[in-house]
């Protein structure tokens, strides 16, 4: 053991015994002069004069090993290659010792390399030392921070932390392999590697997006999985892009292997439903026996569209799901693991979204591991030109998450990184990153030619002898392996391979079914069909109206003290159920109440939820003598009930929304709700909306019945907070403009088992109730668009009676005139489609034109599917009328495009359909309150007076 002569430990216990207070240590005297105070010392140590020196050497120290934690990452050797610099930077920072002259930097020279010095507690390269000379400190510094692993963490804010990581990699010694450990490491390159050469052997012209230059990805999630298994974790739900993708299924998840193949036969089609979607974005779900840990693991691929990253807050949701349906408040049972490449890592912004929702109460899952696939390329694009940070996981910073860099080419280094990674999370419930620095063999595909725009680094590559084979050579050199057994294990995995390409012609295996990444069981039938085609009333007792009515309208806590406001809010509520009626926020509480009641969990989650936007929810009550105190009356409607989850989201729809949608996933028995703050945001988590819930069924044979609740309306606030673009969620309709449908007796409902998605638009809060019960008592699921009120929140017509809620009600998926009008058909003149809130300014601008027996208004509260039976039963009903569709939004905006052309197919074009709105714009609104006001009389004028459209006759 190393002697500590020159120890603080000795300086401190000196001082402490003789030193006069104030002396033992004095601010920095000037050089050259000595301490008074440490005569002492230098009595005791004797050989050392100038103590000076000893303290400032100490001091240096202490700062070299701190250099090396902060900065040693960036002269680690990361790249395979050898030409780039996977922080973009190839200077050597100039506190790390590269050399014995740079020891000058810290005053010191090559004559202190022997002298020995006692270590800080903030390392343990000493193992059980406690004390090392200079030169072996300088040694060991290098084995841990600058070989094969760069370990990027002292920005972490948590001293422990920090602590727990540095012991990991500072402790002499700590990277070991078992003999057994190499040999399993072996095997599943040899796995990784191979699958890719089979592909290439048989489908040479086929993209596959492969994982040649990365192949350590695959013992890389195979370590995070049984590490994490041996820890107690049952499921893992992962997300990936293109890369590599083919193999983790085969290797990680182990999807029977004819299941992919048969995928690149273009002949075979897929003997279910669906429009399919290419072979490397299906999702999978897979449960298995874990070898490692002995115990049962489910895997699941979330599927997911090309757009890169876009399917990380979906499977954070999902996640999410599973652990709170099964009680898992840690995170100890269900994990996710993210994979990402190093160009979409640093470029797309839902990154940053997702990473900021992994501390959040609501939308934790307890720490993800991150594994870049950093090939040092994207596309065609260099590095350099791809990203402004150092590294692309910089952004895992943000979240004080570890970054574990690694070169790919040494798979024990990966493996080390990869135990360590899976130990952090099980620790710390945290996120971590790790860095696989590799190159990519291939072009972008295996079509591409990487010659054209990266000539030196693929000359380089061409070089470069694979990592399977770099690491059996290794292997074998040690004798942990034999050459015979390697390649036995290469031609024993190759026959595997064969096998499955034989099994892969035999049959129609081909089912889009295999590929789901959430199956519901008991849900549907065992053919995967629904159960039934009808639905059932969803209306609710007398009852349970008033009693759902009672918890919303009070406090069901003693001793809590709201809001005086709040208290004559709850106080009109209550009046309002003495009086049978509900108003918009009544009917919502009604729907999520009873659907609680029935067992379904409720979830709602968007920007400001829990009083909503317009404060007329109230979901969360908030004691105002006590901090932090809250109660949620839904929470309390019935002792067995399921609870209801109401959260207050980060600001981000791009990463919520998705959150919400991988929510929805996990089960059908549950009513999931995301909320815009104003419809217009929902544009920011366009990519969620156009990829994953408008098509994600026909893609990819899985519903989901998520709710978008998108508050719209032209209220004269302006471009921004008026439109949640109708016509943009109409024009992604699958229903056809042109065929009038067969009408059958189930057809409501069939319609909506077609559909990609229903979109509805309600006037008032009765229906608005019946639309989201509907959407679980339905025997399948679809995601419901709802365009949702502001004014309207509190218009004293907007309310609805006990009596349309009761059971034997339902939703109206059209609402006909029920005045003198329809008394007396065939005297109207005009019949008026419209939707929404200007139903109401429709009928009181009628009211005081005395139209009320002359002109129709007929509401239509589900737009898609498009009730063509209904609008065809109103259209013959007043013969004598011209029709109108009359909207608030602009000509280019809103509904007409869509109802229009359904409208003429319905009544078989024998007349025309009149419009009667704002005139086609750039903007969804006017800025100007005067000029709203201007068009709304204008076009209102126009929809109700029958003379508008004759000149146009
Ligand atoms: C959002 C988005 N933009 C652009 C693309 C087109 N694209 C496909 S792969 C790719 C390069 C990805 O590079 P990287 O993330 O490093 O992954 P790699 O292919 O190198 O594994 C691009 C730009 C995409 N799929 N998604
Ligand atoms: C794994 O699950 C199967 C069935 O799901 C069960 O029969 C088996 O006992 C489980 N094994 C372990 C080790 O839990
Ligand atoms: C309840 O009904 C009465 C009588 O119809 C009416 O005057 C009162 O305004 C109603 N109250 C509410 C809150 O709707
Ligand atoms: C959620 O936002 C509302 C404002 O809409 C606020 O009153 C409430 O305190 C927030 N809740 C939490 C838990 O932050
Ligand atoms: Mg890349």
């Amino acid at each position: 053991s190393y002697c500590s002569v020159y120890s603080w430990d000795i300086f401190f216990r000196n001082a402490n015994a003789g030193a006069p207070p104030g002396t033992a240590y004095q601010s920095p005297p000037p050089l050259g002069t000595s301490l008074a105070g440490l005569s002492q010392v230098q009595s005791l140590v004797g050989a050392q004069p100038n103590v000076e020196k000893l303290v400032e050497d100490h001091l240096a120290v202490q700062s070299l090993i701190r250099a090396y934690q902060i900065r040693g990452h960036h002269v680690a050797q990361l790249d395979p290659l050898g030409i780039m610099d996977a922080d973009l930077d190839s200077c050597v920072p100039t506190d790390i010792i590269t050399s014995s002259d740079k020891l000058g930097f810290y005053g010191l020279d090559e004559s202190d390399l022997d002298k020995v010095f006692r270590l800080p507690t903030t390392t343990f390269i000493g193992g059980d030392e406690s004390a090392l000379p200079l030169r072996e400190i300088i040694r060991r510094l290098e084995m841990a921070y600058c070989q094969h692993i760069g370990v990027e963490f002292m920005f972490i804010n948590d001293l422990d932390q920090c602590q727990w990581i540095r012991q990991k990699f500072e402790r002499p010694g700590v990277m070991h392999f078992t003999l057994e450990e190499k040999r399993t490491l072996l095997a599943r390159m040899i796995r990784s590697t191979r699958f890719e050469e089979f592909l290439q052997r048989k489908w040479s012209s086929e993209k596959r997006f492969g994982l040649e230059g990365c192949e350590s990805l695959i013992p890389a999630l195979k370590t995070i999985i049984d590490k994490s298994s041996e820890n107690g974790v049952e499921s893992v739900i992962m997300g990936m892009p293109h890369r590599g993708r083919l193999n983790v299924l085969a290797n990680v998840i182990r999807k029977e292997l004819e299941q992919i193949f048969c995928q690149f036969d273009s002949k075979l089609e897929a003997a279910d439903e669906g429009s399919g979607d290419v072979k490397y974005h299906l999702g999978m779900y897979h449960r298995r026996i874990n070898r490692v840990s002995d115990r049962n693991i489910t895997l699941s691929l979330v599927a997911n569209p090309s757009h890169l990253e876009a399917v990380n807050p979906v499977v954070q949701g999902k996640t999410k799901a599973e652990q709170f349906y099964c009680g898992d408040t840690d995170g100890n049972r269900v994990m996710s693991i993210l994979l990402h490449g190093d160009a979409a890592f640093a470029g797309q912004g839902i990154v940053y979204e997702t990473f900021h929702l992994s501390d959040l109460p609501s939308y934790t899952t307890h720490g993800t591991v991150h594994v870049v696939a950093n090939n040092q390329i994207g596309f065609t694009t260099d590095p350099r030109m791809a990203r402004s940070s150092p590294y692309p996981t910089d952004v895992a910073r943000v979240v004080n998450a570890p970054i574990f860099h690694v070169n790919a080419d040494d798979p024990e280094a990966v493996m080390y990184v990869c135990n360590v990674a899976a130990e952090w999370r099980a620790t710390f419930h945290k996120d971590v990153v790790v860095d696989l620095v590799c190159y990519r063999r291939n072009g972008h595909n295996e079509m591409d030619e990487p010659m054209f725009t990266q000539p030196l680094m693929y000359k380089q590559i061409k070089k470069q002898k694979g990592v399977m084979q770099k690491y059996a050579e290794k292997l074998i050199a040690e004798g942990s392996v034999t050459r015979q057994e390697y390649e036995e294990e290469i031609a024993k995995y190759d026959k595997i391979c064969e096998e499955a390409y034989t099994r892969s012609k035999d049959e129609k295996i081909l089912h889009i079914k295999h590929w789901l990444d959430s199956p519901w069981p008991g849900f549907f039938t065992l053919d995967g069909q629904p159960k039934s085609m009808s639905c059932p009333s969803t209306g609710i007792s007398e009852e349970e109206l008033s009693q759902i009515g009672q918890v919303a309208s009070s406090v069901p806590v003693e001793d809590f003290t709201i809001h005086g406001g709040l208290t004559r809010i709850l106080k009109g509520r209550g009046e309002m159920i003495k009086n049978r009626t509900v108003d918009w926020a009544l009917g919502e509480y009604m729907a999520f109440g009873s659907l609680l009641k029935e067992g379904i969990h409720v979830r709602l989650s968007g920007q400001d939820v829990e009083r909503g936007t317009f404060s007329h929810r109230h979901h969360v009550l908030h004691d105002q003598n006590v901090d932090k105190r809250i109660c949620i009356p839904m929470n309390h409607i019935s002792p067995n009930q399921a609870p209801y989850t109401v959260c207050n989201s980060s600001l981000s729809e791009y990463g919520v929304l998705g959150f919400e949608l991988g929510f929805a996933m996990a089960s059908p028995n549950a009513l999931i709700l995301w909320e815009a703050q104003f419809g217009d945001f929902h544009n920011t988590a366009q990519c969620i909306i156009d990829q994953f819930i408008c098509p994600g069924q026909a893609k990819w044979v899985r519903q989901n019945g998520i709710v978008l609740l998108l508050p719209h309306g032209m209220e004269g606030m302006g471009p921004e907070h008026s439109s949640a673009r109708p016509e943009r969620f109409l024009q992604m309709c699958n229903d056809d403009p042109d065929v009038f449908p067969k009408i059958t007796e189930d057809f409501a409902v069939r319609q909506l088992y077609d559909c990609n998605w229903i979109v509805v638009n309600c006037s008032n809060p009765g229906n608005f109730f019946h639309v989201m019960r509907r959407q679980i008592l339905m025997p399948f699921r679809k995601p419901l668009i709802m365009f949702t009120p502001k004014s309207l929140l509190r218009h004293p017509e907007a309310r609805s009676s006990f009596d349309e809620m009761l059971p034997g009600t339902h939703f109206q998926r059209l609402i006909p005139d029920s005045g003198p009008a329809a008394a007396n058909p065939a005297g109207v003149k005009r019949l008026i489609f419209c939707t929404g809130k200007i139903y109401y300014e429709l009928t009181r601008e009628r009211k005081a034109r005395s139209m009320e027996d002359t002109i129709a208004i007929c509401r239509m509260e589900q737009l898609s599917p498009f009730p063509f039976d209904l609008v065809k039963a109103e259209t013959e009903k007043y013969p004598n009328a011209d029709l109108v569709w009359c909207q608030e939004e602009h000509k280019n905006q809103g509904y007409y495009d869509y109802v229009k052309p359904r409208m003429r197919t319905t009544i078989d074009r024998v007349k025309p359909v009149w419009y009667a709105g704002r005139g086609p714009a750039a903007a969804p609104a006017t800025g100007n309150k005067a000029a709203h006001q201007q068009e709304l009389s204008r076009f209102l004028d126009n929809a109700l007076n029958l003379d508008a459209f004759k000149d146009h006759a």
